[in-house]
């Protein structure tokens, strides 16, 4: 394995799941906690990711000095581990008060439930020391356009946005965009429309992106240029790589089991732009399938690792001269076989 630069891995509590869908229920126990950080340092990762009720659950219910005293201990956990929070998401998407939007629903009351929340999200992150809030807009869509104006949305998201950059001068936002689901047809579907939005607020250096795999292949999009673009901006702050087979539910599934020419050109941009100098973090956000033995409920875990390394491996060993001959004499199918060879080698 070469020894040049090494990548920092993360994942959340939720990438370790009981396996129900909408259409069964659990087929693994539940694991606590503490036994998940104990796995994910046992895997070899180096980072946690967070939502804002992972750390302190029943968030709305609890006291500022209760959501205080919650997460100072998940941070001492994490401390005693050697493991770094590397994101903290807002998980606005289970209120009663989000049924029809968080930043955009057509309710002010919902609208500030949303901000506040957020708010105390930047809370919990700084006490675990960490800077970076990632906005999946899951409620922010609609099920029919009629029913909100998409100006008005923007504006909505924007003065969100304001608000929590506001609040914390240090924080950094990532907005991670997905086309649909549970919304049918969401806000911010693409890194082009987050990279746009950014740019609309007050701070634009400090709103960037997160690409997760499925969510590009959801929107039609090529997730290796997603993150290209993003890294063109200077703003592709975290990735959540995982799979997906065609257009269908979001199925989080390991990295590298359906598309692996796709994760060998996601490995090959996050190489060549030297991502994870600046300590960002490769980040599976993937499901065990749902057949799944629970002695087997971590693999899927340390087998997306597994195959990323493989994968930088097979980029860094590449033929990049050969190849490029190949582009200066146009011939697209030498290099296409190339690449096959070069994968199957
Ligand atoms: C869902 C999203 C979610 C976020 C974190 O599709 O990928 O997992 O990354 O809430
Ligand atoms: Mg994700």
């Amino acid at each position: 394995m070469s020894t040049k630069r090494q990548y920092k891995f993360s994942f959340g509590p939720w990438n370790i799941s009981e396996g129900a869908d909408p259409y069964g229920p659990p087929t693994r126990p539940p694991q606590t906690f503490d036994w998940k950080l104990g796995k994910l340092k046992e895997l070899g990762f180096d980072a946690m990711m967070f939502h804002d009720d992972d750390v302190v659950p029943d968030l709305d219910s609890k006291s500022a000095e209760q959501m205080r005293k919650e997460a100072k201990e998940v941070k001492k956990k994490l401390d005693d581990a050697g493991i770094l929070a590397e994101i903290v998401a807002p998980r606005l998407w289970f209120s009663p008060m989000t049924i029809d939007g968080a930043y955009t629903s057509n309710d002010a009351k919902a609208r500030k439930f949303a901000v506040d929340r957020s708010l105390r999200c930047i809370d919990i992150a700084k006490i675990l020391d960490c800077d970076l809030i990632v906005l999946w807009l899951a409620r922010e869509g609609t099920y029919l356009r009629e029913a909100k104006n998409c100006k008005r949305s923007m504006d909505f998201l924007v003065q969100a946005m304001d608000k929590m950059l506001a609040y914390d001068k240090k924080i950094r936002i990532a907005i991670e965009p997905k086309p649909n689901e549970p919304m049918d047809m969401a806000y911010i579907p693409t890194m082009g429309h987050a990279m746009a939005i950014a740019h609309m607020t007050s701070d634009p250096k400090r709103v960037g992106g997160l690409v997760e795999t499925a969510h590009a292949f959801l929107a039609g999009l090529d997730p290796a240029d997603e993150m290209e673009f993003a890294m063109s901006f200077g703003k592709l702050w975290s990735v959540h790589l995982n799979d997906q087979n065609g257009l269908k539910f979001d199925q989080d599934k390991p990295f590298g089991s359906n598309n692996l020419r796709s994760a060998f050109n996601q490995v090959r941009v996050l190489e060549r732009n030297n991502f994870g100098a600046k300590g960002e973090c490769v980040a599976f956000d993937v499901h065990s399938f749902r057949a799944t033995k629970t002695e087997h409920m971590v693999d899927h875990l340390a087998n997306s690792r597994k195959t990323f390394l493989k994968l930088v491996e097979k980029v860094r060993s590449f033929d990049d001269a050969a190849a490029q001959k190949l582009i200066a004499d146009r011939n697209y199918q030498a290099l296409d076989q190339m690449v096959i060879d070069h994968l199957l080698g």
